[in-house]
């Protein structure tokens, strides 16, 4: 089957996640994905978190599937003509060092443009360029205090919180992945390559657009009636955290289920969606309330919304999560229980669907991971090992028509 990124190739420079997260989606559509590494040590992720000596760490793994391991040490004359030579047939150029790292290296934009005016050049940092804080270095956590998240996460009476998604990593490398093709697209219209730089702030942001929203609507009405706060609680001039209550314009919340008293994951996510909220009392057997004045809209609801949800627990309390969810489905109510990864990882419908893989590799036997979350109809993304450091070496020396002897001559740039 051919793929619609194959004949791209890609020099990927990036390390942690951000950078790899994105270079690893071009290469399951089918980029040739060269990923650069130091020699000796590689991306510190192949060392990071290991839970088998010797074997690149899951973080590692996870990430850089479908790509080839280049060992070169970029900072040396020998390294850096070898690098040329990869720029001037390459099409693609994506980074993730901290500010500054490439110009100096000695490939500014300006350099690699000069060295090949069709490339494009793509780069992640924690802020925008001309940012009062672009000389940052910036791992996911701070982008997502950086960038609205962490205020807006978490319950009002704690501190603001993290989420374990990463808004600040893997969805930037998301953007930079829409920014590339976009400006493959453009060359294709205008011959030339072009920058491309996506910031962890801006990307956050861009995922934290309902706070924004609220914002503004808290600067124009003092109050938010979807927020847990109203009508009982106070606003101040700031988005509160909400909670469990989220982003959008239904009211819900996390709810118990039976066992939630031994387990932490005991519960579903319930939405009151407006005009669901006849099915929702047949469902609970209240019937009672669609035409009661107290419960029949959603103005009305909202003052005891909380006690809604107490006799909502109420009903769930002898249902597990997925009895529950199965009972609700039928009545068109917007739900789901909230999963573990342990269920994730063995739900038979996730690895139908090749979103849940499991890939065999050379030293640590298979691994589980997350496989294209984007589905074709012409085309199912395979997930193949992540290389070895250093795996393609000579490969892709050969390939830059490099001799048998000239390769082993650069064996102090390339040497893992
Ligand atoms: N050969 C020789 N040198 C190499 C090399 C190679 N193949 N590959 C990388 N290097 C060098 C770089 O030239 C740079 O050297 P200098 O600092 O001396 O110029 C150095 O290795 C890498 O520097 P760095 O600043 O990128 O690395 P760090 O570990 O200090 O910082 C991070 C890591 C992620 C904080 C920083 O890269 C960063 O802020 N990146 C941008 C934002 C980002 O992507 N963060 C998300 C990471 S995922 O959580």
């Amino acid at each position: 089957m051919t793929k619609p990124l194959e004949g791209i190739k890609i020099i990927d420079f990036t390390h942690v996640q951000a950078g790899p997260a994105c270079t690893q989606l071009l290469a399951w559509f089918g980029a040739d994905v060269i990923k650069v590494e130091r020699p000796g040590s590689g991306d510190v992720t192949r060392n990071q978190l290991r839970d088998i000596p010797d074997a690149d760490a899951l973080y590692f793994t996870m990430l850089n599937s479908n790509k080839k391991s280049l060992t070169l040490d970029t900072k040396k004359p020998e390294g850096k003509e070898v690098l040329e030579k990869l720029i001037r047939e390459s099409d693609v150029l994506v980074e993730n060092f901290g500010p500054g790292a490439l110009d100096r290296m000695g490939f500014s934009w300006e350099r690699l443009n000069e060295l090949n005016p069709k490339m494009i050049v793509a780069s992640v940092k924690g802020f925008s360029d001309g940012h009062h804080y672009d000389d940052l270095k910036v791992y996911e956590n701070v982008a997502q205090c950086a960038g609205g998240a962490a205020s807006t996460t978490g319950f009002w009476d704690g501190p603001p919180t993290i989420s374990a998604a990463a808004l600040g990593d893997s969805n930037t490398g998301m953007h930079l992945a829409i920014g590339i093709l976009t400006a493959l697209l453009g060359r294709d219209k205008t011959g030339k390559g072009q920058k491309v730089a996506v910031s962890m702030q801006d990307s956050v942001l861009n995922l934290c657009r309902v706070k924004l929203r609220d914002q503004q609507r808290l600067e124009r009405v003092g109050y938010l009636e979807e927020y847990p706060q109203y009508p009982h609680g106070e606003f101040g001039d700031v988005v509160p955290r909400g909670g469990n209550a989220g982003g959008g314009g239904q009211p819900g919340w996390v709810l118990k289920c039976k066992g939630w008293e031994t387990d932490s994951n005991a519960y579903i996510y319930f939405t009151i969606q407006g005009h669901a909220w006849e099915p929702i009392c047949k469902a609970l057997g209240k019937t009672e309330w669609i035409d009661d004045p107290a419960y029949k809209t959603a103005e009305a609801r909202q003052p005891h919304i909380f006690e809604i949800f107490k006799t909502i627990e109420a009903w769930l309390a002898d249902k597990t999560k997925f009895e529950a969810v199965d009972i609700l489905r039928k009545f068109d109510i917007p739900c789901a229980p909230v999963l573990t990864m342990k269920e994730l990882a063995n739900d038979p419908s996730l690895r139908a669907s090749g979103t849940i893989v499991e890939v065999p590799h050379k030293t640590r036997g298979s691994y589980l991971t997350v496989g294209s979350p984007i589905k074709f109809s012409d085309m199912k993304p395979e997930v193949t090992a992540s290389p070895l450091l250093g795996e393609h070496t000579d490969e892709v020396l050969a390939g830059l028509g490099y001799s048998k002897q000239e390769i082993f001559n650069l064996r102090e740039v390339r040497a893992v």
